[in-house]
């Protein structure tokens, strides 16, 4: 599926998703869900996507859910709203996070609403200084949505999970890196360069043992300490028989650097 407000760029080994509403700050509408998730699946089973790219067009990263699609008229029927998430927000949530691939989302500028929590739903957050993420539902009614009320007590605990999204408070990216809410803020003027640099990285990285890490670290949410050990074991198991850890154990002993085969 080809959209103009999802721009698709296939480097050698990773792919660039931009999306591109610029002049609404890329606030998403149900044709740019379609396209995101269409785009999600198609780097799921292509080999040589070996990381995802996340970003913006323009001067916001993604102003959450296109508000003019909801206005309603004052004899409208109240609408749905459970039956968009269970249709647009939750499934892609669920998607970026059972992606075998890593994310890298580069925060070009404002994250809000539903953007802010696609963004922070990545493995990897890097930001602009001029970036900001708001947690934006209460300001018209609602409450943080596509995971925002799981992740963000996990990221930055309890006490400032519950005051950016009661109060709405913008973070920046210099705060939200200090807070552990993103892992990096840099220059405006490095991000794409940064954010490229570490796909670069992440697509030579063993490919299975990046899976594997991604999904111990998610079931870690719900698991005791005695299921994850067994979890651990289980993975290690299966990471221990990959080609790219005897090509690991051989590049060390060598003293060269290894060149992962990129199979999960
Ligand atoms: C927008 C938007 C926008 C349309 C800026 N829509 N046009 C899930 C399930 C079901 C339903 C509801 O929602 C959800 C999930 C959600 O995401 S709910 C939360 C929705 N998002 C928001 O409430 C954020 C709304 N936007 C803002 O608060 C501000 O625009 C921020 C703080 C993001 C940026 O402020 P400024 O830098 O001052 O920019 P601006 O407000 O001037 O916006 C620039 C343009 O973008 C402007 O259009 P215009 O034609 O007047 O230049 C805005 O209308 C448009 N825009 N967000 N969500």
């Amino acid at each position: 599926m080809t959209s103009s407000t999802l721009l698709i760029e296939k480097k050698s080994n990773y792919w660039i998703l931009t999306l591109n509403r610029p002049d609404k700050l890329n606030a998403l509408t149900e044709e740019m869900h379609r396209a995101l998730a269409a785009a999600i699946d198609a780097a799921a089973v292509d080999i040589n996507c070996r990381v995802l790219l996340l970003t913006g067009a323009g001067r916001g990263f993604c102003a959450g859910q296109d508000l003019s699609e909801r206005l309603m008229a004052p004899d409208a029927a109240t609408p749905d709203l459970g039956a968009g998430l269970d249709v647009l927000y939750n499934p892609l949530i669920r998607k970026l996070r059972a992606l075998p691939i890593p994310i890298v989302c580069a925060v070009n500028g404002v994250a809000a609403g539903a953007g802010a929590n696609i963004a922070l739903a990545c493995d990897l957050v890097i930001a602009a200084h001029s970036a900001t993420f708001v947690e934006a539902f209460i300001r018209i009614g609602l409450i943080p949505d596509a995971g925002g009320t799981w992740l963000l007590p996990r990221l930055i605990g309890a006490a400032r999970a519950r005051a950016i999204c009661l109060l709405a408070e913008p973070v920046e990216a210099e705060k939200a890196e200090s807070w552990g809410l993103i892992w990096r803020s840099v220059d405006d003027a490095a991000l794409m360069i940064e954010a490229q640099s570490m796909c670069t990285r992440l697509a030579k990285a063993p490919a299975l043992a990046l899976e594997l890490t991604k999904r111990a670290l998610d079931a870690s949410g719900v698991n005791t300490l005695d299921k994850q050990l067994d979890l651990e074991r289980d993975f290690q198991q299966r990471a221990g028989r990959s080609a790219d850890y005897a090509e690991g154990v051989r590049a060390f002993t060598e003293k060269r650097q290894p060149a992962f085969s990129g199979k999960r």
